[in-house]
C-alpha cells in the first residue's frame, strides 16, 4: 500500500482497544502476528497494510468468555456447528470477523475473510488469507513446536507448501488430544495434503 506506516492512527486506535480488550500474552501475540503478516506480505507482493490490519484483528474476540462468545454469536447469526458447540474457543475466528466489522469498522471483505478462516483454514485460500494463518503459527512469540524453524523458513518461499506442513502438525496434534476435528479443517486439509 502507498504510503503505508504502522504508525497510521487507524492501527494506533485499534492497537489502543486492543491493548485494554485483550490479555498481556494475547496482546504480544496479536503484535507478533501483525508484525509476521507484515513481513510475509512483502515476501510474497500482498498489501502491507491489509496483512498488518487482518493480523491486528485476527484475535480480537479471543479473550472473551465462552458464554460472551456464544451470546455475541447468537446476536450477529453465527450458528456454532459441532465442534464449536463442543470448544466455543473456535467461534473466535467467525466471531472476531463479525466484530472486525461491526465494533471496529473493517468494510474490507479481504481482510475480514482472513479474520474469519484463521483457525481452520478453507479450500484455496487467497493469499492474504494463507499470510494470516501462516503468520498466526510462526510469529515470533509462540512457544517451540515441532519442526517451527523449518516452517519459518519456508513460509517465506511457499505459502501452499508451508500450509500443508502447519495442517500436517495441526490435524496430528487435535488427533493426539482427541479434539473434535471442525469439518473445515479436515477439509482445508484434504486440499492442501497434495499441494
Ligand atoms: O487463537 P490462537 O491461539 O492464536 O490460534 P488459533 O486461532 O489457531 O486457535 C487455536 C485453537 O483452536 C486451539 O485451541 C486448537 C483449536 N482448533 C484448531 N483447529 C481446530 C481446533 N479445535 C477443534 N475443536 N477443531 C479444529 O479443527
Ligand atoms: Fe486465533
Ligand atoms: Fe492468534
Amino acid at each position: 500500500m502507498d504510503g503505508f506506516s504502522t504508525e497510521n492512527h487507524l492501527y494506533k486506535n485499534i492497537q489502543k482497544k486492543l491493548k485494554k480488550e485483550l490479555d498481556k500474552k494475547r496482546y504480544v501475540h496479536t503484535m507478533g502476528v501483525a508484525y509476521t503478516a507484515l513481513n510475509l506480505a512483502m515476501a510474497h507482493g500482498e498489501d502491507l497494510g491489509s496483512a498488518y490490519l487482518a493480523g491486528l484483528l485476527h484475535d480480537n474476540a479471543k479473550c472473551l468468555s465462552s458464554k460472551e462468545k456464544l451470546s455475541l454469536c447468537k446476536k450477529h447469526g453465527i450458528k456454532p456447528n459441532e465442534a464449536e458447540a463442543e470448544n466455543p474457543d473456535l467461534l473466535h475466528a467467525k466471531l472476531g470477523a463479525a466484530l472486525a466489522k461491526d465494533r471496529f469498522e473493517i468494510e474490507d471483505g479481504a481482510v475480514l475473510s482472513a479474520i474469519c478462516y484463521h483457525t481452520t483454514g478453507k479450500p484455496d485460500m487467497s493469499t492474504l488469507e494463507k499470510i494470516v494463518y501462516i503468520a498466526d503459527y510462526m510469529e515470533p512469540n509462540r512457544r517451540m513446536l515441532p519442526g517451527l524453524p523449518e516452517i519459518r523458513g519456508m513460509a517465506f518461499k511457499d505459502l501452499d507448501q508451508t500450509m500443508t506442513k502447519i495442517l500436517e502438525n495441526t490435524l496430528s496434534h487435535l488427533k493426539n488430544k482427541k479434539i473434535m476435528i471442525d469439518p473445515l479443517t479436515q477439509e482445508t486439509w484434504d486440499y492442501y495434503k497434495t499441494r
